[in-house]
């Protein structure tokens, strides 16, 4: 089975902080679909998986009519439970291997890198897509380690064949040099998460990933 092609020009990441608990999450998520997310995913580092799955669930039901994978960090148990759309790994969860082998061909699976050891250990098959960062200093992932500018995205975008994007940081400003650099993306959490209007933050960075493109 194929997997369906993932459009990453928009990641969203949600964070339950930022956002405000679980019916935050929802909200921001779908104001997100409406003005332009292409992807969202589902993270939240310490929750219980009786809350995961709650928001898995009201998740997916929220982004069916825009037709937007819901893509689940680390928990594949959760993604099963929910048929979520994918799964995205970092360096100490489950290996790429064992993750495919568990979510099955048809869901997509991102991997984290923050740099080139990372990358050279992704095996080329059975990714859809790899994630770097942090490419600027961000207070949302207080473990998020040195952030590799845009030239140190460039070099690590460029060192493999699969589809990127660029996280860490990211303001809508920053889109045209990382498209530049090679980015599928940019996936992005407080320039959405938190924000007075998340619909209206998105739509920002929509645009102007329309008209890098256009
Ligand atoms: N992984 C690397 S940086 C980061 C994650 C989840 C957080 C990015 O958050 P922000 O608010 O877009 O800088
Ligand atoms: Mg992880």
């Amino acid at each position: 089975m194929s997997r369906n092609p993932i459009d990453l020009s928009l990641y969203l990441v949600l964070d339950p902080d930022l956002c405000g608990g679980v019916e935050g999450m929802v909200r921001t998520a779908r104001a997100a679909a409406e003005n332009g997310a292409t992807v969202v995913q589902l993270r939240a580092p310490g929750w219980k998986k009786k809350t995961w799955l709650e928001a898995g669930r009201a998740l997916k039901a929220a982004l069916a009519p825009f037709k937007v994978p819901l893509i689940v960090n680390d928990q594949i148990d959760v993604a099963l439970a929910i048929d979520a759309d994918g799964v995205h790994i970092g360096q100490d969860d489950l290996p790429v291997a064992e993750t495919r082998r568990l979510i099955g061909p048809g869901r997509l699976l991102g991997v984290s890198v923050s740099d080139f050891a990372e990358l050279a250990s992704v095996p080329a098959e059975g990714v859809d897509y790899i994630g770097i960062g942090p490419i600027f200093p961000t207070g949302t992932k207080p473990d998020a380690g040195a952030a590799t500018g845009v030239a140190g995205f460039a070099a690590l975008a460029a060192a493999t064949t699969l589809p990127t994007v660029a996280i860490g940081g990211i303001k809508p400003g920053h889109c045209a040099d990382l498209f530049a650099a090679g980015a599928g993306g940019v996936a992005v959490v407080s320039a959405i998460c938190g924000q007075p209007d998340p619909g209206l933050a998105t739509a920002a960075i929509a645009a102007e990933i329309a008209r890098l493109k256009a």
